[in-house]
């Protein structure tokens, strides 16, 4: 018998917990107090058999990474979002880097003859890099390498090029994508609710220009991801308010791959006096993540951001992708705290980290097509893991 209806046989659990977890089972949305009542009264042990139970109904045992480097352009910023690391950078220029197209070249071409398949450009926001800039760059990045996909930038930077040129999102979005943008990562939602919004990112693009251009990149026939900083300010109603936001855009356009939840870090920023949240907390959110976005195919723990034996466990609770092997690429989250200070994990690490909690290694692209099934590979040289999976009751 599967825990999920064990658990709805249970007496001892309250009417409305057994009512959420019937429309789990039956596969039924839950509604936006529902959803507010599962942070405020839901206990682990329940939101992990709930989670799990759509994890495997979508993805059985599959979990995905990719192969992937990240290009930072730049860490200064003329924002100045208060959980940021990188922001107050722009006041002290000898600390940072703002890398010009050519540099930007070289380090894409340091991957020729690696098989990664996904270059993620994210970083600051300076006006040197506009439209023309990122235009010219996509463009000479998939003519030096046409396999490489380019998932790049985010409505903050998007917002603010396309307002300094004078044109509007569905324009500014088309020529992205002639030029070669073939994605969009989840960054710079934060918490939409204009509550937090105005406290911890109020000079940048506000939740429905962030959408908004979403949805223009959608219509396009193209995908994207979605992050939500959570674990500082904000309530669980604001939580279930971005994620409803998401899924009301998700229905009407179907473009978003990913829901990515990213824990605020809280080393070397204007919030550091708040403290991080458990890891309790980061799965009880993976799995209410899983629960209340129905119509997300994936939900991604990013490793980098909160080690990689919270990553394993998240697979339990929801999560189906733990992004990829990143190659030391990225400075944003070991800026402000994270346990990976050099994060950089190899195909082999990966596909053992995924095996030793019995789940099954795909490595895919960017729009999820299979690269290599790991299930049954065994690497030379290759210790094997000890094997843990929950056992199924009957
Ligand atoms: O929007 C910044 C976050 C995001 C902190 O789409 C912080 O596959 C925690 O969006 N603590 C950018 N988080 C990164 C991003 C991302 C990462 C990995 C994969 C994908 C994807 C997207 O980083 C920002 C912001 O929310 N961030 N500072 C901090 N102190
Ligand atoms: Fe700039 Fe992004 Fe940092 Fe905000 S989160 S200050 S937009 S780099």
């Amino acid at each position: 018998m599967q825990a999920l209806t064990i658990l709805l046989q249970n007496p001892n659990i309250s009417s409305q917990l057994r009512l959420i977890a019937q429309k789990v089972s039956d596969g039924e949305r839950i509604t936006f107090e529902e959803g507010v009542y599962l942070y405020e009264h839901a206990e682990l042990g329940y939101l992990g058999i709930l989670a799990n139970f759509i994890r495997e109904k979508k993805h059985g045992d599959l979990t995905f990474f990719n192969r992937n480097f990240h290009l930072e352009p730049t860490n200064l910023c003329v924002y100045d979002c208060k959980f940021c690391s990188y922001s107050r950078l722009i006041k002290q220029k000898e600390e940072g880097w703002a890398l010009t197209m050519e540099e930007m070249l070289d380090i894409v071409k340091k991957y020729d003859g690696e098989p990664v398949t996904e270059v993620h450009i994210v970083g600051g926001v300076l006006p040197q890099y506009d439209v023309n800039f990122y235009t010219a760059l996509f463009s000479a990045i998939k003519q030096h390498r046409p396999d490489l996909h380019v998932k790049a930038l985010t409505p903050v930077e998007y917002h603010y090029i396309f307002k300094k040129a004078k044109i509007d999102y569905a324009t500014g979005m088309k020529l992205m994508k002639d030029s070669g943008l073939e994605s969009i990562p989840g960054g710079g939602a934060e918490i939409f609710h204009p509550e937090v919004r105005e406290v911890i990112a109020k000079d940048k693009c506000t939740a429905e220009q962030w959408l908004a251009i979403h949805e223009e990149w959608h219509k396009l026939g193209m995908r994207s991801n979605a992050t939500m900083l959570y674990g500082h300010i904000e309530t669980a109603r604001h939580r279930i308010d971005h994620m409803e936001r998401l899924r009301l855009l998700q229905d009407r356009t179907g473009g978003f791959q990913t829901f990515i939840p990213l824990k605020f870090r809280n080393q070397h920023n204007q919030m550091s006096n708040i403290p991080e949240v458990s890891v309790i907390e980061d799965l009880r959110n993976y799995a209410i993540a899983r629960i209340y976005l129905d119509n997300f195919d994936h939900i991604k723990a990013y490793w980098a951001m909160i080690s990689r034996e919270t990553a394993q466990m998240s697979l339990n609770f929801g999560v189906d992708d733990i992004d990829g092997t990143l190659d030391d690429t990225t400075k944003i989250y070991s800026m402000a705290g994270a346990e990976e200070q050099t994060p950089a994990m190899s195909t082999q690490e990966l596909v053992n980290l995924i095996k030793q909690v019995g789940r099954k290694p795909i490595e895919r692209d960017t729009l999820y097509n299979v690269v290599t099934d790991y299930t049954d590979y065994t690497f030379e040289n290759e210790v094997k893991p000890q094997y843990y999976k929950l056992p199924v009751i009957n």
